[in-house]
């Protein structure tokens, strides 16, 4: 059957992304939505977010948001409003290398990278990013367009705003909330509840600011 995805953003996450899917290989069409000439793994530039209206009556169906974040998901929030009310179809993609638990829950246009694991009844919201080697522990709850970044640990139970971004490396203690828009600072080690809005780092992690 044909399935043909539109890849929205053609930067360094959307190479990620291109790579997981076609080790998925469930998509007959790949092509990319950016107004740069920013081609990636030979997957070609079909438009920019303009065009969208003629890709979709040329029958492209379903999109997926490519642009990662590094701490401000607005335009992710953007991007993917912009093509649900276009009426495309936003896939969750699952590396075939990550492992998801039974019990959780994977929303819309979330993506979890290479060997990431997300164990027991963890919930991940929409277009949250569980990226490369990432362990997100039973019982979390990642909160819509939140990132968890490479190599990030969540022990058990610990609650992740929406918009929140925790950096590469850092570690929660189990049974903690990270507030919403909280930016967590690579290799942070987090022994206490950040607040919303904050950006914190160290170890053990303090709010900065
Ligand atoms: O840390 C890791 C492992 N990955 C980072 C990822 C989460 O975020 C990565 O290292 C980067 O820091 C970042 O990746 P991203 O978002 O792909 O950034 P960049 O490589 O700068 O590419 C962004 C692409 O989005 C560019 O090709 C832009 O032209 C395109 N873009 C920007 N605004 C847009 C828009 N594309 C569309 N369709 N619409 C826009 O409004």
């Amino acid at each position: 059957m044909e399935r043909k995805l539109l890849l929205i953003g053609g930067g360094g996450h959307c190479r990620s992304v291109i790579d997981s899917i076609l080790n998925l290989g469930i998509y007959t069409d790949l092509g990319i939505v950016d107004r740069e000439n920013a081609s990636a793994l030979e997957i070609p530039v079909v438009g920019a977010d303009e065009n969208l209206p003629d890709l979709i009556r040329a029958g492209w169906t379903e999109a997926f948001i490519t642009v990662g974040s590094v701490g401000d998901p607005r335009l992710r929030r953007r991007l993917y409003r912009m093509v649900t009310e276009l009426g495309l179809h936003v896939p969750a993609i699952v590396d075939p290398t990550a492992v998801i638990a039974r019990g959780t829950t994977v929303q819309a246009g979330s993506y979890v990278g290479k060997r990431a694991i997300v164990n027991s009844n963890a919930k991940l919201g929409v277009c949250t990013i569980v990226n490369t080697g990432a362990i997100v522990e039973h019982d979390c709850t990642i909160g819509d367009f939140a990132h968890i970044s490479p190599g990030a640990v969540l022990c058990g139970q610990v609650n992740v705003g929406e918009d929140a971004h925790v950096g590469a490396g850092s570690v929660v203690r189990q049974q903690l909330s990270i507030g919403r828009h909280a930016l967590i600072g690579m290799g942070s080690v987090v022994t206490k509840n950040i607040p919303d809005n904050v950006t914190a780092y160290g170890n053990p992690c303090r709010v900065v600011k």
